[in-house]
């Protein structure tokens, strides 16, 4: 079923925030450093994990992956490019009056999506909804994974929703936190302290994995162990560099929701190309 080796993964996921960066300097706003931390979940997602198929987005049997988190849409529309959903040519049209790759996610305008989100909090809680309905009709073939952001765990609605996926053993629900330490503000360890995570989690009635987001054998392997958990739903913390690969937006959250400038870009593209090489070399 492995398509890809990990190397492959890693160069596809160095290309993809390459795509990132062109997107969000062509829009001239958005949100920089959440989608490059992402870049390797999404792509371990997408070409290894997900049951999909996209050449037919609404596949009965596929699997379901909500973007909790909406802002962080850009790396969700450079993996969907690169996995056939559409052309890489449309991911220019960021933000753009009319386009279907709104700065979040509208559900109804791409195939693909199945949630529109940018409002933080409410993907657990559709996620439920989707698992019970799942239940009732004795679907046991498809998993739903949800992507969050850590600061978007100060939600209170995420806390309801874990303590409802805990009391009915939501088995089917893989949650997957970004904790990059950032959000709109600050760290957050110093905006709502979310420590201890781990234990939380564990108090709310989940199995929890704790993983380096930014290994793609990782992820892959967490999820793998996440589908054999069938008592509990899972949590994947996924320790994620916020901004990774692009040096001067590494772990600096005013990057949250900014886009590079015109230089700035060509910096962020000439480092991305640099990796690439290396990766490339490795697999020599
Ligand atoms: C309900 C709601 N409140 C506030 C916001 C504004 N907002 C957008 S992103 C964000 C920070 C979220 O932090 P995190 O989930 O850690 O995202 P990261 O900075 O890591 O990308 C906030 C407060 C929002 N989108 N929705
Ligand atoms: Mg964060």
């Amino acid at each position: 079923m492995n398509k890809y080796s990990i190397k492959q993964l890693e160069e596809i996921a160095n290309n993809i925030r390459e795509d990132i960066i062109r997107m969000l300097v062509a829009a001239g706003s958005g949100h920089s450093a959440g989608p490059l931390g992402l870049a390797d979940i999404f792509t371990a997602l997408y070409f290894d994990i997900l049951k999909h198929d996209p050449k037919n987005p609404d596949w009965s049997e596929r699997d379901i992956l909500l973007l909790s988190n909406g802002h962080c849409v850009p790396v969700r529309y450079a993996t969907m490019a690169r996995a056939g959903y559409f052309d890489r040519k449309e991911l220019l049209t960021l933000r753009k009056l009319g386009t279907r790759l709104q700065g979040h996610p509208e559900r109804v305008r791409l195939p693909g999506l199945e949630s529109t989100s940018g409002p933080l909090g409410s993907g657990l809680s559709q996620a439920c909804g989707i698992a019970i309905a799942h239940r009732i009709d004795n679907i046991l073939n498809r998993f739903i994974y949800v992507v969050m952001g850590d600061g978007e765990t100060d939600e209170g609605n995420v806390w309801e929703a874990a303590m409802f996926a805990g009391n009915n053993h939501l088995n089917k629900i893989i949650a997957i936190v970004d904790r990059n330490n950032i959000q709109i503000d600050g760290p957050t360890e110093a905006v709502m302290p979310l420590e201890n995570y781990k234990q939380k989690w564990e108090a709310f009635g989940w199995y929890v994995i704790e993983i380096d987001g930014n290994n793609i054998e990782d992820v892959i392997d967490a999820c793998a162990m996440g589908r054999a958990i069938t008592e509990k739903p899972v949590l994947i913390i996924a320790y994620t560099i916020p901004g990774k690969g692009v040096d001067f937006m590494e772990s600096d959250y005013h990057w949250h929701g900014a886009p590079p400038n015109q230089e700035q870009a060509l910096k962020a593209l000439h480092e991305l190309r640099t990796l690439g090489g290396k990766i490339r070399s490795e697999h020599e």
